[in-house]
């Protein structure tokens, strides 16, 4: 019989977990010493946890299943709070493995270290922000407590914490079984089905407006025949950006409120049947509508149930609604919608001028048409504003729950997971927190290109308060550190410096290249500026 560890680790491998990410300490050195000598999934240390979470976050978002960050008990798993939080709220399906402490040294009567309050504060703290807790101090259940909350965090899409005491990690222990995923009821699914599909041909304009849960449950392709079958045109939400764009879909483009374009804005909000595919009802999906969208008149498919109006179907999979809508739907009566060609913005002039946030989005999109398309993974600030205007292949960004500190980590997990290089976007701020994981680049042979928005400050808080002096941050020199963390950096004034730059970095490989774009003070791109307008506007309503 194999140990508690492998058991473990083959479970997260047989659910599609493609590495760990992690930070060891004394409560989890014998579970990394497992880790590490079977091989079963490369492991991948970082420098602090709020980046082990970023990575394993990336990477989960990037292949669609569990990401897996292992960390030590107390002041290791506690550092890790904030990731999970937002995996939570995001829906990542994420895999927190905490060591812990023995059934010895619980029972000894001293304080241990790490600990907090009580030994069990750390389990209180993460059953807030993970959708199942599992707690391995017996070697007999330990196989179905995984298996089940391996299950959960797939089908709910939403992080588990798996707590292993460090007395456990050699115990005897039997494979781990999958379970199926729940069971739903075809005939509540059919009525749903044929529910929604009578409100949409009653509707004068019905439209689809997709969220990041299509991604996440990997239904984009369904939607996509739905909307082709129905005749119906398809808008993604802000965090949803970057859905659909390689199905064949007659997309519109993102709804951005009275920061977006004009006539995606006035379908969503003119749409008299609007049917919600995932969509998470956020403030910053929702927040800068200029009309109030009546949710009594949407649709909504998400968590698996289905809300109408008032009337609430439970245990609908979005899955399973999508094949009932495509199996009984058929045409509305309407001529078939064209996707509004929404042309991304190319040909930044290669001049002396300096460079705007918009300089950016061209000299990406220029130079990708070359290069060819890759992943973009931005952080929170105005790098995310100015990203909806690249063209690459989807965009990882926490653009709900908007932490800081997500792009470089995430960045690294993604390529640790896919082997694909991304793209990174990072403001000054946001880089300070956590740019300093590119240091682990040259170790696990990792090399993204990062582009850091140095306008020297926390531009998104001074477009909220002009006269603060607080958000100056003052002038880093983050080009010329990148040698010293085994990178090249660049810092570039010019737009023409700024195409040259980047068409090197992107031949170059091997090492992180670091382009750190210097923006005058005060720059904006002009979808910060919509969004801050928007946003004020909505926090003056009574
Ligand atoms: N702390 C975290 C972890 N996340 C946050 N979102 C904030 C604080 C609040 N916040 C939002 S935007 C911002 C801050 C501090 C400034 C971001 O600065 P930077 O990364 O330089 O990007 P810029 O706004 O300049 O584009």
């Amino acid at each position: 019989m194999k140990n508690l560890s492998i058991a473990l680790l083959d479970a997260l491998k047989q659910h599609g977990a493609r590495a760990l990410f992690g930070l060891p300490g004394d409560f989890v050195l014998p579970f990394f010493r497992h880790a590490e000598q079977s091989g079963i999934l490369p492991l991948h240390t970082l420098s602090h946890e709020p980046g082990v979470g970023f990575a394993a976050d990336g990477a989960a978002r990037y292949l669609g299943g569990p990401g897996v960050a292992v960390v030590t008990y107390g002041a290791g798993a506690l550092n890790l709070v904030n990731a999970v939080a937002g995996a939570y709220a995001e829906k990542v399906p994420l895999v927190v493995i905490s060591g812990a402490p023995g059934a010895l040294e619980r029972g000894n009567g001293l304080l241990l270290h790490h600990q907090s309050r009580t030994l069990d504060s750390q389990l209180a703290i993460f059953r807030e922000i993970t959708c199942d807790q599992v707690v391995l101090d017996d070697a007999r259940q330990a196989p179905a407590l995984i298996a089940r909350a391996l299950r959960n965090c797939l089908s709910q899409s939403r992080p588990v914490y798996i707590e292993l005491p460090r007395d456990m990690v050699d115990a005897p222990c039997a494979p781990v079984t999958p379970l199926p995923p729940p069971a739903w009821d075809a005939e509540a699914v059919q009525a749903c089905a044929r529910e929604v599909l009578r409100r949409l041909a009653a509707a004068a304009n019905p439209l689809l407006l997709v969220g990041i849960e299509i991604r996440r449950c990997g239904v984009e392709h369904k939607v996509a025949e739905l909307a082709r079958l129905l005749r119906i045109p398809v808008a993604t939400t802000l965090m949803g950006r970057g859905l659909l764009v390689n199905q064949d879909a007659p997309l519109l483009g993102t709804y951005l409120g009275v920061a977006g374009d004009a006539e995606v804005t006035r379908a969503v909000e003119e749409s008299d049947a609007l049917l919600m595919l995932g969509v998470l009802l956020s403030d910053t999906n929702f927040g800068v509508s200029a009309r109030k969208i009546d949710l009594r008149g949407s649709i909504l498919a998400l968590d698996g149930q289905v809300t109408l109006g008032h009337h609430v179907y439970p245990a609908i999979p979005i899955e399973a609604l999508l094949d009932a809508m495509l199996d009984e739907g058929a045409p509305l009566d309407r001529t078939a919608p064209q996707g509004l060609a929404q042309p991304a913005p190319y040909g930044m002039p290669e001049d002396g001028a300096a460079i705007a946030p918009g300089d950016i989005a061209r000299a990406v999109n220029d130079a990708l048409r070359l290069a060819g398309p890759m992943p973009l993974v931005s952080d929170i600030g105005d790098c995310f504003f100015t990203a909806l205007d690249m063209q690459g292949e989807g965009l990882l960004a926490p653009g709900y729950y908007a932490t800081m500190g997500y792009g470089v980590p995430a960045g690294l997990g993604l390529q640790a997971a896919s082997g694909r290089r991304p793209l990174i976007l990072v403001g000054d701020g946001a880089f300070q927190m956590t740019g300093w994981e590119l240091g682990n680049c040259a170790r696990s042979g990792w090399d993204p290109v990062v582009i850091v928005f140095n306008n020297q400050g926390w531009e998104m808080l001074r477009a909220f308060q002009p006269e603060a002096r607080y958000t100056d941050l003052g002038d880093w020199r983050f080009a010329a550190m990148a040698p010293m963390l085994g990178g090249d950096g660049y810092r570039v004034q010019t737009r023409g410096e700024l195409a040259r730059t980047l068409r090197h970095a992107l031949d170059k490989r091997g090492r992180f290249q670091l382009i750190e774009v210097m923006l005058p003070r005060g720059a904006q791109s002009a979808t910060l500026e919509r969004f801050v307008a928007g946003v004020r506007r909505g926090q003056a309503r009574p």
